[in-house]
């Protein structure tokens, strides 16, 4: 649809407008229970901020670039069909083609506190390029009290597939320092930082004082931040994910990375839903896999 043709299709609802440049639409939601926004790019979810809260939930840099083919740097990026780099090409975008291009809005439904924006991504030649399958893939975004990204993966082709990826969520925190992650004590995870994969298992609360790039393995629990800054906590919710990644750049990171402000790292932790190392899933022809987040401030 053109730029056009979806401000008419929103015309009828009266949670959800237009906005952005008609290069690059941005679907605003502002209902009973929050507020947020949506790019059509990635169908990323950009921000949600439920009525009364004070401080964002969601990070997204300053510095973002929101142009095709570029990830914008905050919210919840879709890392599809695979999380970081490729397993045999390193040739191919690091997590995956998803973020990189625009979907199709397919629909809205609106509730009493509620507003849910769908959206496709379906295989083409550009895709086919990258990888060979034949799918579906759809994004459901549910913004109200508490926010949700349900990404649902069609094998529309004969062969089967083999899928990865993450919901790559950036929150925002008061001071990263003075924040810590709870909900994966006792667990395995994979320490990445600096290129190793190094098991270990967490002991505690997980709390940052030094870059952390961890991929937590065999763990189906809610997560939760807790930020003494703010005196907030915010739970993370995960379904079909049995792998979870937490990230923070820290200061030689952050001023490597170009679309962030080198002191970014003090505000944001990724808390991501993921499929990531052996937590890649396969489906048949015609089998479905649905990979959720579900973010709520804890009141
Ligand atoms: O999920 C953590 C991670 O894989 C880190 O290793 C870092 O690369 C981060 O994702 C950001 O990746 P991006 O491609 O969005 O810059």
């Amino acid at each position: 649809m053109t730029y056009t043709e979806l401000d008419s299709a929103l015309a009828s609802y009266s949670t959800v407008s237009l906005t952005g440049e008609s290069s690059y639409p941005l679907f605003m939601v502002k209902n009973s229970a929050c507020e947020g926004r949506v790019a059509l790019h990635g169908a990323h979810l950009l921000s949600w901020q439920p009525v009364g809260e004070e401080h964002p939930v969601l990070y997204t840099s300053p510095e973002a670039i929101y142009k095709l083919g570029k990830p914008v740097r905050g919210g919840v990026p879709i890392c599809w069909p695979w999380f970081n780099a490729h397993p045999t090409d390193a040739s191919l975008p690091s997590h995956g083609f998803a973020r990189n291009r625009f979907w199709e809005f397919l629909e809205v439904e609106e509730g009493t506190d509620y507003t849910v924006l769908t959206f496709q991504l379906r295989a083409d030649a550009g895709t086919k390029a990258l990888w060979e399958a034949n799918f579906r893939v759809v994004a459901r975004i549910t913004l109200g009290e508490t926010a949700a990204v349900q990404v649902t993966t069609e094998n529309c082709g004969e062969q089967d597939i083999t899928v990865g990826g993450a919901l790559h969520t950036y929150f925002s925190v008061g001071e990263i320092t003075n924040t810590s992650v709870t909900g994966f004590e006792g667990c395995t995870y994979v320490d990445t930082v600096g290129g190793g994969a190094i098991e270990k298992r967490q002991e505690g609360a997980v709390t940052f004082t030094s870059e952390v790039d961890s991929i937590y393995i065999n763990t189906t629990a809610p997560a939760h931040i807790i930020d003494k800054s703010w005196s907030r906590q915010v739970r993370v919710e995960r379904g079909g994910s049995a792998s979870a990644v937490v990230w923070n750049p820290w200061d030689k990171k952050a001023q490597e990375i170009g679309d962030l402000p080198d002191s970014s790292y003090h505000h944001f932790v990724c808390i991501e839903a993921a499929n990531a190392r052996e937590d890649f899933y396969g489906l048949k022809a015609g089998e479905s896999h649905t990979l959720s987040t579900t973010i709520s401030v804890v009141r």
